[in-house]
């Protein structure tokens, strides 16, 4: 790999990856090739040779090669030659001196992929986009982040599940709800795994986790949002409140973030500029109620009929919140029954409130979580409350009937935590193939 030859002593090497830029001078070529590790400068001249009958390698050097000349940006080859430390060169500080290079697969000449070509071209040409050692480290941080909450989750004996994608009902609301044929019937896409995820839990699974993809068939063109997302879901049994599952968020993110500083941290700084924060624990709380008297505090009124938050007012507890606490994560709790599904745990005080939770990531929401209702009669009694159909319902009312210990558990968004950790713009950077109202290819 490209990567490990700064470790090596001088001496022959062989490497492979693409080439990125060819500087041909009249005596020296440069070429600058890269692979998935990290970039080297080849270098062919300077050095004449006579042709060597008994090195078969020989007959491939000429100082001056076309080969070198005619390679396209883009184009896969394979190298061998003296690998030499040299701190005058600003790449690694070490060079390659060509003995052999064998193009292995030609690129087009005209990559449609420029520096500054606009997000609509680069998701057009993803696999050429990819390439970009930026867009690379965005899926080496994820992959790190994953790992890490693998990890806790495996410790705390947490069981891995797959459900499934294809519904007979809804599995949120019947909005932003994706219709598919299916033979002489239709199907709908998940847009969680909600119902599946408690029914482990009335399976007697305890804690279980699940990374998959999620559908919304959401027409919105905001930076957060697309037609399909992976989704990061946790469900745990025998929990006292929504504040346990706020504990294992916290751990989570914690895990995920130290893992990606540790791995990542230096290289994120020097291609974003930004240092990865691992947050303190616990993470600030504040009841929704409370979180919009403070935004009005500071001259922002939710413009929201309902009891909502809305994205500015977000950004507004995400700034008094880093302010007062030097924290990016908020978790905003208590939210109003009427804006929260059927399935939240309502105070046992007070039903216009829910043991539930918003995760505010730098002013973004990642995630919702809550304690469910399990007590089969009252969990009955709000879905007719919020227009359910019982019948479309009864497999998942079934899970209920036959004994289930209390739970909860949160759904989080891949993609925007990628997005905020590595302060992009948008989900398209981090989404490996994103899908949009207007975007199904490639
Ligand atoms: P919710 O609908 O809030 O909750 O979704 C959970 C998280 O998923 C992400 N998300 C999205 N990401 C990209 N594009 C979208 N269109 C999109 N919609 C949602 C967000 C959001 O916070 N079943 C509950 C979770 C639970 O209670 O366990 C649910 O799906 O980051």
């Amino acid at each position: 790999m490209i990567k490990d030859l700064a470790a090596r002593e001088d001496g022959l090497v062989r490497v492979s990856g693409w080439v990125e830029k060819v500087r041909d001078q009249r005596y020296v070529q440069f070429v600058v090739l890269r692979d998935e590790s990290g970039a080297v400068q080849l270098v062919n001249g300077g050095v004449l040779r006579e042709p060597d009958p008994e090195n078969p390698r020989s007959d491939i050097l000429v100082p001056r090669t076309h080969t070198i000349s005619e390679l396209t940006h883009g184009t896969f080859v394979t190298v061998t030659g003296e690998l030499q430390h040299n701190e005058r060169v600003k790449l690694g500080g070490v060079e390659i001196q060509i003995e052999t290079i064998k193009v292995v697969a030609k690129a087009l000449p005209d990559n449609p992929v420029a520096d500054d070509s606009n997000i609509d071209v680069r998701l057009d040409w993803r696999f050429l986009d990819l390439r970009r050692p930026e867009q690379n480290l965005v899926f080496r941080a994820q992959t790190a982040f994953l790992h890490a909450l693998r990890q806790v989750w495996v410790d705390r004996g947490f069981i891995e599940i797959q459900t499934p994608k294809l519904m007979a009902s809804a599995s949120e609301s019947r909005a932003e709800l994706f219709e598919v044929e299916y033979f002489e019937g239709q199907a709908f896409l998940a847009q969680s795994p909600q119902f599946f995820k408690q029914m482990a839990q009335a399976a007697g699974f305890g804690g279980i986790f699940e990374v998959g993809p999620a559908f919304r068939a959401d027409p919105s063109f905001t930076s957060r949002h697309a037609t399909e997302f992976t989704s990061v879901d946790t469900e745990l049994s025998w929990i006292d409140s929504h504040e346990d599952v706020m504990e294992l968020h916290e751990e989570l993110i914690v895990a995920g973030l130290t893992a990606v500083k540790k791995k990542h941290g230096a290289e994120i700084e020097q291609l974003f500029g930004i240092e990865i924060k691992v947050p303190a624990r616990p993470f600030p709380r504040i009841p929704l109620a409370e979180a919009k008297e403070i935004v009005k505090e500071r001259g922002y009124e939710v413009p929201r009929a309902d009891a909502d938050m809305d994205p500015e007012g977000e950004r507004q507890i995400a700034a008094y919140v880093e302010e007062k606490y030097g924290s990016e994560f908020v978790f905003l709790t208590d939210y109003a029954s009427s804006i929260r599904p059927f399935y939240h745990m309502r105070h046992e005080d007070d039903a216009s409130l829910t043991n539930s939770y918003d995760l505010i990531y730098r002013g973004t929401e990642i995630s919702t979580g809550a304690q469910r209702e399990h007590r089969i009669e009252v969990l009955e009694a709000q879905a007719l409350d919020k227009g359910m159909d019982p019948k479309e319902l009864a497999f998942y009312l079934d899970f209920f009937r036959y004994g289930v210990p209390p739970h909860g558990g949160f759904g989080m968004g891949l993609n925007r935590v990628l997005m905020l950790m590595l302060h992009q713009p948008s989900i398209r950077e981090t989404t490996y193939l994103f899908r949009g109202p207007n975007r199904l290819m490639p």
